[in-house]
């Protein structure tokens, strides 16, 4: 690794790269594996390699224990979890999501028909702003999805207010935030219900994997037909439904990931702090924070360039790019920049300023538990090498 002082250290202008692999953004965490393999073990000698089986039901049981919810309903995917969860909750016409998401929360209504409607978030929380919310409610409006953007919770009790309010259906996509809190109580027990994703590149993974939490019975019992055809017994189907299972090697996965969570949080919370020094002191380059006071996986490292830095956000991707850092603009340009939404609302940007000015301004770097020793410094040390000014 090359210690990076100024502009003429970066690959840019002909230095070698800082590294010979690349880094990437959602590198998985990767637990136990003996305790993985053993599971795996298992799987083939029960002979049992999905639909229900014993290690997905152990892992719906430790999901709901650890989160203090009555029921876990896991699926192949947050995507295919987010799907289930809006059928069963019988949103319809539209409903209000952020366009500043990973594109899979405003699919999963497309994909059914659903119309989502983008609201603005609040430029500081990267959230949903509870008052370009309200401002989007129509008489078509059957509900609202909150994301909890970075695992930082969306404005819950304002969100519900709103729905209470409007006699909207609530629910939230917790892709990003299991292991956080909101009010000192977990993610997981707000809205009528909680979508999380385990996918690979998640701070705790089943490869791929999600999960609808609730506490509502009979709308876990109706996602559990969804998710299995509508089947009930053999050969009875009571409900129509789709395959949303997840295998057994996913929830094997999911357990043996789940004994070590607090040791991959350590492991973020260690970069975090380390970026946080590195990063200090450069004109126009903010760390985005984590409320002290709740809990947080910390998976995400969130950069935003503006004013003061010497170069732009794009212009630093690319030098980081070149060292091998293979950073993110997550979410950019935001979902309604994405198709088919660009085309179908040509100018939702007019009502979304802050969305296009914190797509404009992020990036995310990597972190999580296989991030070789010092490579925070030499992330940092390119970030100053280009934003400062006269590092020539
Ligand atoms: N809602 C929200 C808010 C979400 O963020 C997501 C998913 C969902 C819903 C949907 O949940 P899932 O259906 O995915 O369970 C990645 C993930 O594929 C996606 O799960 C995630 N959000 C999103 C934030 O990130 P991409 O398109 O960036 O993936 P990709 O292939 O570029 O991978 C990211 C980086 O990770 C790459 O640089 C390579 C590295 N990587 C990836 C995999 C899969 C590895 O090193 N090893 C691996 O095994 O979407």
């Amino acid at each position: 690794m090359k210690t990076i002082a100024s502009r003429a250290d970066l690959a840019i202008n002909g230095a070698p790269p800082a590294f010979d692999e690349p880094l990437h953004v959602g590198r998985p965490n990767i637990g136990d594996r003996d305790a993985f393999l053993r599971h795996v073990g298992t799987i083939l000698d029960n002979q049992w390699l999905t639909n229900n089986g014993p290690m997905v039901k152990e892992f719906e049981q430790r999901i709901a224990a650890r989160l203090g919810v009555r029921h876990c309903v896991a699926m192949c995917n947050g995507t295919i979890a987010l799907e289930i969860a809006i059928r069963a909750l019988g949103m319809s016409g539209e409903v209000i999501v952020p366009s500043w998401t990973f594109v899979a929360t405003a699919h999963a209504l497309y994909w059914q028909g659903i119309t989502p409607v983008f609201a603005d978030i609040d430029p500081v929380t990267h959230n949903l702003d509870p008052d370009a919310v309200r401002r989007m409610v129509t008489p078509r409006t059957t509900g609202i999805i909150g994301v909890h953007l970075w695992g930082r919770a969306a404005p819950v009790d304002a969100l519900q207010a709103i729905a209470d309010e409007h006699g909207l259906k609530l629910m939230f996509d917790a892709a990003h935030a299991f292991g956080s809190s909101y009010g000192g109580r977990a993610i997981g027990r707000f809205g009528a219900c909680e979508v999380l994703s385990f996918h690979a590149t998640k701070a705790f993974n089943t490869m791929e994997g999600g999960a609808v939490v609730t506490d509502d019975d009979s709308l876990a019992e109706a996602m559990r037909l969804m998710r299995n055809f509508g089947f009930i017994g053999f050969d009875n189907v009571i409900h129509p439904g789709t395959n949303g299972k997840m295998i057994e090697v996913c929830a094997a996965m999911g357990l043996a990931n789940l004994d070590g969570f607090e040791s991959i949080v350590a492991a973020n919370r260690r970069n975090h702090a380390d970026y946080r020094r590195g990063l200090a002191g450069i004109p126009g380059i903010s760390l985005l924070e984590y409320d002290p006071g709740e809990s947080n996986s910390h998976h995400y490292v969130v950069v935003e360039v503006g004013e003061g830095s010497a170069a732009t956000r794009d212009e630093i991707v690319a030098a980081l790019h070149a060292e091998n850092i293979l950073a993110r603009k997550y979410f950019w340009p935001g979902c309604h920049g994405m198709q088919p939404y660009r085309d179908l609302y040509p100018h939702a940007g007019l009502v979304l300023p802050n969305t296009e000015r914190v797509a404009s301004r992020v990036i995310v770097l990597p972190s999580g538990t296989s991030l070789p020793d010092g490579a925070v410094s030499v992330i940092a040390g390119a970030l100053r090498a280009m934003a400062m000014p006269g590092t020539d």
